[in-house]
């Protein structure tokens, strides 16, 4: 018989400088080298063999008595949990939230009390619709979700990036993520709500209007978390030491501004890179330009509230900046990635109802209703009542009660006494002076089902919404509309959207029906309030009029050849890492080109795998030869026509003309493609950078 030869692991090689192990207490630990610990079972015996079952000679049959194969698979097998049924994909990271000043004269939360505290932080961002694997750049509201770990419990502010929503009443949630989640029959369309159930919902649902127009704006496609507001969405209340309340509404303002992507570039990304957004997130903070916000909040009374245009319990409206200016009450710095994803930014459970005390709700219908939500979806996701003793939720203040058992305990109170009050003298007791307190608004009235009439007027925030948006902006819109209901197959579903429309803008109407084939405008659809001409425009709603006055944060993708120029490459590399924005080097090979003078230009990413859509201007180095190759390869080609359709500023050597015309693209078009001559020339493309699109080109390009 021969002798059988045994799968060796061999021994394990390291591509990390460093390896690590975690410690029984959490804490990581470098393993000095050559100490390599060794496998052991969840049980802690150590494995000899992790490459062979346990089998009966080499080809019989495999023994149950093999207990760590058995535990392997068994562990494996469990690995998925489900799924969150909204915002499955996310991203987080850790930091904190610095505070500015003391707020006690309105809020006793502890947090707000003194200047400079610094509170530990976890956010996590996400798509709604879309299951985990799907990818970024679907048009879509953003979850922002922010856990403060408080001194004086943990405080999260469950917002998104748009400060409105799309229903009421929590009662409708059901049916509108069901009409937005891939048709139950056919299993699709994936993170998309270009398709007929949604749009069938959303134009029997009025209230959704608002939203509407901001998620067929470039809200939904962002650059960047980075450069994305957030908002606490419904009004809430702060209470003072004395239990006076003050309404608050929760702004998150991103310190580089605000950015997004436009939707052809969007659908290239969502192919190039799907995890866009993630690795972003990850590249900032791993290079340590650690992305900040500043906490801005709308404080207003109940005479502002009773006097308000619009009900401010009603979640599908907003208070413009303009009339209320947010006040800045810190900042939120994130600059730790978690260790690992699954531990942290799958397990962590946001929960509305977690507020510390000086902190209250207010009765939006739907912040009631998500109150009872959150806490119920984490035992389906999280199998336990035990998922606050995970470390990323549990609270990072003393805490002391006398909940116990039931699954995955890990931290059961000890000693005798597990009830109070008791005559042992043991445990912790209430306390009504530091404790948690609602504010004791008078109520009465009777057991209803009704919608208050407050709420009743629809469309006149979405058409200051559409009022206050730039050209551009505006176009985005009825595109994205257009794009999105040209997906419905259903005519009478794209026609009363039309309806709806025609009640908001009726430019918008006609050009969002030409585009669809709709000869005959339908009426406008019945309004239980007319529409209001009367709102200001909010400058504040705008993505472009708040865009930053740097490059920084931002990438400029180079396209270099065989034969460029590196010294110049240097100069450009140089300027826009002072700008704070980052360089990439695209090459037509892996590995990068030889220069001109002899030297090395290290590449990150070959033509294929480095399109222009990654990238927020683009550059060409290109020798005059390297430019005719490139001008052969459909790749090169796209790189430039779409930097040039996407309306980014390109500059380029005079050796790229060859490039450029195979392109399509008249290095003369306009002043967004500017010619790479000296030192002023690349000053020159910075300070355009800067304006991050040339929005003129966009009507020549028909984008
Ligand atoms: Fe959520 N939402 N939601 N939502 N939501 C969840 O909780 C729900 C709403 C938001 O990164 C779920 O732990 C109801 C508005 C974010 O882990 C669930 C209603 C806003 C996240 C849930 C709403 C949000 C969630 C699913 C209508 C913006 C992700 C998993 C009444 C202000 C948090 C989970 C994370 C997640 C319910 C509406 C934001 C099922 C019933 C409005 C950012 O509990």
């Amino acid at each position: 018989m021969a002798k059988s030869a045994r799968q060796s692991s061999g021994t394990p090689a390291t591509i990390h400088d460093q390896k690590l192990e975690r410690g029984n207490g959490g804490e990581l630990h470098q393993i000095a080298e050559g100490d390599t610990p060794v496998l052991t079972t969840a049980q802690g015996v150590p494995v000899a063999d992790d490459q062979n079952t346990l089998k009966i000679g080499e080809r019989g049959p495999s023994l149950i008595e093999d207990f760590h194969f058995r535990e392997k698979i068994f562990h494996f097998d469990h690995e998925r949990i489900p799924e969150r049924v909204v915002h499955a994909r996310g991203y987080g990271a850790h930091g904190y939230f610095e505070t500015y000043e003391s707020l006690a004269k309105y809020t006793r939360a502890d947090i707000f009390q003194r200047a400079g505290e610094k509170t530990p932080a976890f956010v996590r961002f996400s798509t709604v619709a879309g299951s985990e694997g799907s990818a970024d750049l679907a048009r879509d509201v953003r979850g922002f979700a922010v856990k403060l770990y408080t001194k004086e419990g943990n405080w999260d502010i469950v917002g998104n990036n748009i400060p409105v929503f799309f229903i009421q009443d929590a009662i409708k949630f059901p049916d509108i993520i069901h009409s937005v989640k891939p048709e139950p029959d056919r299993g699709f369309p994936q993170a998309a709500s270009a398709h007929d159930t949604f749009w069938d919902f959303i134009s029997l649902t009025p209230e959704s209007m608002h939203m509407i127009m901001w998620v067929m704006s470039d809200r939904a496609i962002p650059r960047s978390f980075r450069f994305m507001e957030g908002f606490g969405v419904h009004t809430f209340r702060f209470l003072n030491a004395k239990d006076e309340s003050t309404f608050v509404k929760f702004h998150w303002k991103p310190k580089l501004g605000l950015q997004s992507v436009v939707w052809n570039e969007a659908l290239k990304i969502n192919g190039a890179d799907p995890d866009f957004h993630r690795r972003d997130l990850w590249d900032a903070i791993q290079s340590g330009n650690f992305p900040e916000w500043e906490l801005r909040v709308q404080l207003f009374d109940q005479d502002f509230a009773d006097s308000f245009d619009f009900d401010v319990l009603d979640p599908t409206k907003l208070i413009p900046e303009e009339v209320i200016a947010p006040i800045a009450l810190g900042r939120l710095v994130l600059d730790r990635m978690p260790d690992n994803l699954f531990a942290e930014t799958e397990q962590v459970a946001f929960m509305t109802q977690n507020v510390p005390p000086g902190v209250d709700f207010s009765n939006d219908p739907l912040l009631q209703g998500r109150n009872f939500s959150y806490l119920d979806t984490q035992i389906k996701r999280l199998g336990s009542t035990n998922f606050t003793h995970l470390p990323i939720n549990a609270p990072k203040c003393p805490f002391h009660h006398f909940q116990q058992d039931g699954h995955m305990a890990m931290r059961n109170p000890v000693g005798r006494v597990n009830y109070q009050p008791n005559s042992f003298g043991e445990g912790p007791r209430e306390s009504a002076q530091r404790g948690f307190r609602s504010f004791p608004e008078a109520m009465d009235g009777q057991k209803v089902r009704l919608r208050a009439a407050s709420f009743a007027d629809h469309y006149s925030q979405a058409r200051q919404f559409f009022n206050s948006q730039t050209a551009p902006e505006q176009k985005h819109i009825g595109m994205a509309l257009t794009f999105e209901l040209s997906k419905v197959e259903t005519s009478v579903i794209r026609e009363r959207m039309i309806s709806h429309l025609l009640n908001i803008d009726e430019g918008l109407a006609e050009t969002v029906a030409d585009k669809l084939g709709i000869k005959e405008l339908p009426k406008p659809a019945d309004a239980a309030v007319a529409p209001r001409d009367d709102l200001e425009p909010s400058p504040a709603l705008s993505i472009l009029a708040n865009g930053p006055d740097s490059f920084a944060g931002r990438k400029v993708g180079v396209l270099v050849s065989p034969g460029a120029d590196a010294s110049l490459l240097k100069k450009l590399r140089t300027a826009i890492e002072k700008e704070g924005a980052t360089v990439e080097v695209i090459a037509p090979k892996v590995g990068g080109v030889e220069a001109a003078d002899g030297t090395m230009i290290a590449a990150k990413h070959m033509i294929d795998g480095g399109p222009s859509v990654l990238f927020d201007a683009v550059a060409l180095v290109l020798s005059e030869e390297g430019a005719e190759r490139l001008a052969g390869e459909a790749a090169a080609r796209d790189f430039v026509a779409d930097a040039f359709a996407h309306c980014k500023f390109i500059a380029f050597t005079p050796g790229a003309a060859p490039l450029l015309r195979k392109a399509g693209v008249d290095p003369k078009a306009d002043e967004g493609l500017i010619g790479l001559g000296d030192a002023k020339a690349i000053a020159g493309f910075i300070e355009s950078c800067r304006k991050l699109r040339l929005w003129s080109r966009e009507t020549a390009v028909k984008l």
